[in-house]
């Protein structure tokens, strides 16, 4: 009798278990297929003092841009564009009109690096 209940709880979690595991795996997998469908992005990456730029952008083309602070509180300003980040609007959808080298400035003041927070980046 007693062995019956275990069986039944083992074959029980055993259920569980793979259900568990497929379902993570099709959470993974709906994840992957959403960036690949994602157009293109271009990612700030924020510290103390500095950008990391990730990504690419295209001339005529609408990228999504985001601005992610990794350590400290940042935002983050284009030269030449109307474009602002910050941590209450993390991304927005923005399209250069022109190709050439833009530059990216901290728009909050952060710390003793602030002023020197800033960085380039290529627009195709
Ligand atoms: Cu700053």
């Amino acid at each position: 009798m007693q062995k019956w209940i275990m069986f039944s709880l083992f074959i029980v979690a055993c259920l569980l278990g793979t259900g568990v595991l497929f379902q993570n795996i099709s959470a993974r997998q709906a994840e992957l297929a959403k960036e690949a469908t994602a157009g293109p992005s271009l990612k700030f990456n924020a510290s103390n003092y500095k950008f990391e730029i990730s990504g690419k952008a295209k001339a005529g083309e609408k990228v999504t841009l985001s601005l992610v602070n990794k350590e400290g509180l940042h935002a983050v300003e284009i030269a030449g564009t109307n474009v602002k980040l910050d941590n209450n609007t993390k991304t927005a959808d923005f399209t250069f009109e022109k190709p050439g080298e833009y530059e990216v400035i901290c728009a909050l003041p952060c710390g003793p690096g602030h002023a020197e927070m800033r960085a380039k980046f290529v627009v195709e």
